[in-house]
């Protein structure tokens, strides 16, 4: 109990609460405001509270910097709005300066426009009898713990039938994401020949190392989250919606333990627990239909759900700088949350 106390009172000062209302409040529980204010003399010497306090004030004017950023956007949105283009209109040089280097999302209409998987990959039967003997590795588990996820193992063709399965896919969750793609990469290689793609920007060695495959059923959802990568989110079979929102909101995220993604459950927004987002965040909505890609810089969140059985590839092989691993690298422990 003391030592919860001390935590509560601890966090109260950190967060700059008015002392008066803290001794107040714990007077109102029994304990002497006497009692209160010798111990918050006692927390406000201690070294550790001095640097957390040193800490604290640091995040707190990274808050105010990203709060400037957060202005500008809205006024690019107000005065430019979201930017929307069909691949005809796709220049690898704009791409590079308007989008990549300045981080800034894009949605390209059509950018697999001459790619036969928009066809074929529809057919159950064509992905089964190209590709199905391939062993693949996909995330399952049940959808009432959605966070607790393990990965399995199928033939692709098993796969395939499985998320077909309207019964099995109401209760559990199959889903072949990025975090396969070690043990799904022999497939990607075997399947890349039937997409075109303008020029992007891809490392030109011919590997798929860094396409990343995506393959569930309908209503499947990547909660709130942000990459290391910047990527080009790529709708192959079946339509995704898509919310973003710009790194800068990262103090109304809520971000979980491992510091890459959010609580929020945008289907059950709770305005109390998550007031931040609910009050500051006005997340854009794009669709991406077969064919369309969208580009999701690093650190920007995006949430993706399935509105249809899916198939998508993230390319994250761009020839220009793109890994921000570092932060792994400093941070092992996130690595196993
Ligand atoms: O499509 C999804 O479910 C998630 C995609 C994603 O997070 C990405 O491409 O970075």
């Amino acid at each position: 109990m003391k030592q919860d106390l001390e935590a509560w009172l601890s966090e109260c000062l950190l967060l700059r609460c008015d002392v008066d209302e803290v001794v107040d409040i714990l007077e109102q529980q029994g304990i002497p405001s006497q009692e209160t204010k010798s111990k918050i003399d006692h927390l406000l010497a201690m070294p550790l509270f001095k640097t957390a306090s040193r800490v604290m004030r640091d995040m707190k004017r990274l808050e105010w910097q990203m709060s400037i950023y957060q202005n500008n956007y809205e006024i690019l949105l107000n005065e430019v709005g979201f930017t929307e283009i069909d691949v005809t209109a796709f220049d690898q040089a704009m791409f590079l300066e308007r989008h990549y280097i300045a981080s800034q999302p894009l949605v390209i209409r059509n950018f697999l426009k001459g790619s036969v998987a928009l066809q074929t990959w529809t057919d159950r039967e064509h992905l089964k009898a190209n590709y199905g003997q391939f062993q693949v590795e996909v995330k399952h588990g049940d959808k009432l713990h959605p966070e607790k996820l393990e990965d399995k193992y199928f033939a692709f063709a098993d796969f395939l039938d499985l998320i077909g399965q309207p019964e099995d896919i109401k209760r559990y969750i199959y889903y072949m994401t990025a975090y396969n793609a070690a043990k799904n990469q022999p497939l990607v290689d075997a399947m890349m020949h039937e997409i075109v793609t303008p020029d992007y920007g891809a490392v030109d060695d011919g590997s798929h190392e860094c396409v990343f495959l995506w393959v569930g059923p309908p209503m499947t959802k990547a909660r709130f989250h942000i990459d290391m990568k910047s990527g080009l989110l790529t709708q192959v079979v079946g339509r995704k919606r898509v919310l973003l929102a710009p790194p800068h909101h990262i103090h109304h995220m809520y971000m979980m333990e491992n510091h890459f993604a959010s609580e929020i459950d945008v289907d059950r927004l709770d305005a109390y627990r998550h007031q931040l987002y609910c009050q500051k965040v006005q997340p854009v909505e794009v669709v991406l239909e077969p064919g369309d890609a969208v580009f999701l810089p690093a650190t920007w969140w995006h949430y993706v759900e399935a509105l249809d059985e899916s198939i998508s590839l993230t390319f994250a092989n761009f020839k220009w700088f793109n890994d921000y691993q570092w932060f792994h690298q400093v941070f092992p422990e996130f690595d196993k949350l």
